[in-house]
């Protein structure tokens, strides 16, 4: 049983014919991916807005028509996946380092749709590392700013080097102890100099599409 599959797939039911859709990254919003190609194969005609270079080399992959920001005023529903969950629905997202384009998308769309895991939801976020994207001048520096607001960062690599995002930036995975207030901190993190964009998504999910006990598709 797949349940990123699951997940994913059912995400398709809300994408209608002519609507332009935020394609996000990740593990489970590639099965929705897979399967808006498929029916775009059978005549479904949509437009994606790709997330990262990964999803954009999919997308294209299967033919997924694709536009960029200048072609379109909004998007009518986005679709990605998550690291966390709350019970408010605010998201710690930033794992494959897709944060930045994924929150833009996300921003701009009518809905935005989460699908998830039930691994993924918790009460309070904090499990996984926030990761926050900053820029490769000065992040030692930056790094000292977030330890301020009670993070403990350490800088992301892939053996020994420093990941880098498709922005060219890098990555700060950081260990908060408390954050019950998760829009306090989205806000605070993004006033530091340095700090690009951080996986705090607070109040922007319209729907998240999990599993029940059965492992069926449900709608939170
Ligand atoms: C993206 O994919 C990221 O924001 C997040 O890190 C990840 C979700 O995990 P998964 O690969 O399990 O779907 O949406």
């Amino acid at each position: 049983m797949n349940e990123k599959k699951i997940v994913g797939e059912k995400a398709v039911d809300f994408i209608k014919d002519g609507m332009v859709v935020g394609l996000g990254t990740g593990s489970t919003v590639y099965y929705t991916i897979l399967k808006l190609g498929q029916l775009v194969k059978d005549g479904l005609s949509i437009q994606g807005i790709p997330s990262s270079i990964q999803t954009k080399e999919l997308a294209q992959k299967l033919k997924i028509p694709l536009v960029s920001f200048k072609d379109i005023n909004q998007i009518d529903v986005a679709i990605d996946g998550a690291d966390e969950v709350d019970s408010d629905f605010n998201l710690i997202k930033g794992g494959g380092g897709a944060l930045l384009r994924e929150k833009i998308i996300a921003s701009g769309a009518k809905n935005f749709i989460v699908v998830v895991t039930p691994s993924k939801m918790s009460k309070t976020l904090g499990s996984f590392p926030l990761p926050v994207e900053v820029v490769p001048f000065g992040y030692e520096m930056t790094a000292k700013h977030i330890k301020t607001l009670g993070g403990k960062p350490s800088l992301r690599e892939i053996s020994g080097t420093p990941f880098q995002t498709d922005n060219g930036n890098y990555i700060l995975d950081c260990v908060f102890p408390n954050l019950s207030q998760p829009k306090e901190v989205e806000t605070c993190l993004n006033l530091i100099p340095g700090v690009v964009e951080n996986g705090l998504f607070t109040g922007m999910t319209d729907l998240v599409i999990s599993l029940d006990g059965r492992n069926h598709a449900v709608l939170l």
